[in-house]
Formats: C-alpha cells, structure tokens, sequence
C-alpha cells in the first residue's frame, strides 16, 4: 500500500532564525531543511502539491483577528523599522497581556506592532519573519488537502506540514506554531461527513492548541501521549491527566503523561490506551498529529522512543482500521528525521 505525500514549496519560505529563550538568541530547530529531509526519506512516495483552499475552516478553528495579524505582522514591523533599529528582523513580541497584567480590566488592542504582537503570541521562541505566513497557510492547505484525499475515499494521506501546529490555540501562537494544522484537518473531516473524528498526538509534548480548540466539543476526540508538563516541559501549564474536557466535551479529552526517559514499552502503552479510546469514541476517522520528536535522539524531549517504537505506534492505530490523516508536527534532529516519519508511515500503511 502506498500514500500520498502532500506538500508545498511554500512550507520552505518561513525562515524563522533564531529561539528567544530565557532571553537569550539561540540558533533554533524548527528549521527549512526539516522538509526537505523528510521528502527525502519518502522518495518513493506519490508527492502532490496542496491545493489552495479558502479560510472558511481555518476561522472556525482561529480567531479571524489573529489570523489577520498573522498576515500583515511581519509588513508592519518591517514599516515600523525594527530591522534597522535596532536590529531585530524578526516579530518579538516583549509584553504579554496576562491576566496578572490586565488584573481585570479590558484589553485594549495595542497601536505599536511591537506590543500588538502580544496579544496574539504567548512565548518568545515563535518569531515571524517574511516568510512565515506564507509558509504556515500553506501548511494549513496541505493539511486540507490530505483531508480532501482520505474523504474522496484514500485509507491514509501524509500532510508534510511545516511549521507544526499543535501549540496554536483558538486566539494565541506559540511552541513553534502558528496556525493548527491538525485541528484544520479535523474539523475538515467533520465537514466532508466524518460523524466523529479523533486526534491522535504523538508528538514528544502536549498539543495544548488542539485540546484548546476542541475542548468543548462531543464530535472530536483529542488524545496526547507526551512528556509530562508537571515534570518541567513545554508547554508546563497545560497537558496533565486530569484534563478531559468541559460541558458537551466533558470526557472527549484524554492525556496519557509520561516521566522523561520514557521509552517504547511505556510509550507504547500510552499508545495502547488512547487507541482503545478511539474505538470507544466510535471515531470514523482519525487525524494523527505525528510528531516524532520522542524519538531517543532528538534534542528537544526527554523521551527514548526508538524507530521501531514510531513504527509500531503507527501499527497500532492503523489496527483501528480507521482512515487516517496524519500531519507533520515536531521532529528536529535531522540525521533520524526522514526514517522517523517514513517508519511511522509505513506502520499507519500496515507495515
Ligand atoms: C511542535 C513542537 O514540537 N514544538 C516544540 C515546542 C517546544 N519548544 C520548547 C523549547 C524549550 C527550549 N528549547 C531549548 C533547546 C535547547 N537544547
Ligand atoms: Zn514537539
């Protein structure tokens, strides 16, 4: 069995340069050179481009307003001469409207670009530069695409997204992410006639955007295996076992934490549980948030999964014998990348 690879150019555009952590520039890994590695590694794969598609399931997961910042940050910094003074040519943002802020009172939108970008932004490690919003809609319409494939009928479809996605909340970006491309995905299904969808995240941490954006909901499913936030990993105040959704949502969340150095047989566990939720949910289809990022070697998580536990993680939901869509989210260290994503592929393909 084979499976389309979409993609697009554009993913290649956002150069974000740099993490602003604890204040200090480091060189960053969410990186171009991610895509290319992985279109590598599934050479044989039937690659498609992803067709452009409208904003109208993208703004049932975002608010309008911060998609539209999005769009038109980075233009307003540069006319605002951040690049040249002082030197920043990327959207940092440097004050954040926390409740402790606001104590209260109303939010006014900002008029200076450099506060705005706070309103919207929750960390200082997901820069803008020129090229990230075209690079994150695309990302979101090679995520539509694959959901376009599996509904006209395709058993697995691989959206090669990048940036990833499962930090962004309903109105806030963060984690390397801007725009939720698997929560685009599965609110695409729901709307092509999937009665109930599952999200399956098995990237190393918590998609609290995805949990955000659906906690409410009965008709989709959010199940995370990840490092334990309560260990001290990102994203640290969102992601804990007891969470399991709010009023028509209440039971359609499920977080299987893990303790750092987690290796495949308690990976694979985890795996094992939200599997049975699935079933138990009666999802009809299910989008995987496949980051690979728990993998041994990979320098952003404590986790020690290895190739063959990513393969069998993918053996195991295609034993739902479900349709899948699985989109790219985190994954960095660039030697195991491609073979990461490729294993894991061909265990949701049945091998
Ligand atoms: C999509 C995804 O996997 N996002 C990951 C976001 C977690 N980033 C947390 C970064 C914390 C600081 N990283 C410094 C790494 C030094 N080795
Ligand atoms: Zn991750």
């Amino acid at each position: 069995m084979t499976y389309p690879v979409v993609w697009s150019p554009a993913c290649l555009s956002h150069v974000p340069g740099a993490e602003i952590w604890v204040g200090v520039r480091t060189p960053g890994t969410e990186v171009p050179g991610r895509v290319t590695v992985i279109r590598e590694a599934l050479v044989d794969g039937a690659h498609v481009e992803a067709e452009p598609h409208d904003d109208v399931v993208l703004e049932v997961v975002h608010d309008r307003r911060m998609v539209a910042h999005l769009r038109e940050v980075w233009t307003r910094w540069d006319e605002a001469g951040f690049p040249r003074d002082p030197g920043q040519d990327r959207v940092v943002p440097y004050v954040f409207p926390t409740a402790g802020m606001l104590a209260g009172m109303p939010a006014r939108t900002p008029v200076a670009v450099h506060a705005r970008a706070g309103l919207w932004c929750y960390d200082t490690m997901t820069l803008v530069g020129p090229g990230t919003w075209a690079a994150a809609r695309a990302a979101v319409d090679v995520a539509l695409t694959a959901a376009d494939l599996v509904a006209g009928g395709a058993r697995l479809a691989y959206g090669l997204c990048r940036p990833p996605g499962h930090h962004a909340t309903p109105a806030g970006y963060g984690g390397s992410c801007y725009l939720n491309n698997a929560a685009v995905a599965a609110e695409a299904l729901r709307r092509h006639g999937f009665g109930r969808v599952a999200v399956l995240d098995v990237d190393a941490h918590h998609g609290n955007g995805t949990q955000a954006v659906f906690w409410t909901r009965p008709d989709v499913f959010y199940g995370s295996v990840h490092v334990d936030p309560g260990a001290g990993w990102f994203p640290h105040y969102v992601g804990f076992a007891g969470e399991t959704g709010a009023d028509a949502g209440q039971g359609t969340t499920r977080n299987v934490p893990l303790a750092p150095g987690t290796g495949d047989e308690g990976w694979l566990a985890g795996v094992e549980r939200l599997c049975a939720e699935v079933a138990a949910f009666r999802a009809e289809a299910v989008v995987v948030s496949l980051g690979v990022d728990a993998a041994a070697d990979d320098p952003e998580s404590p986790l020690q999964v290895t190739a063959e536990g990513y393969r069998r993680t993918g053996r195991l939901v295609a034993a739902l014998g479900l349709p899948v869509v699985a989109v790219q989210e985190g994954g960095y260290h660039l030697p195991t990348l491609g073979g990461l994503v490729r294993g894991t592929l061909g265990g949701l393909a049945g091998r």
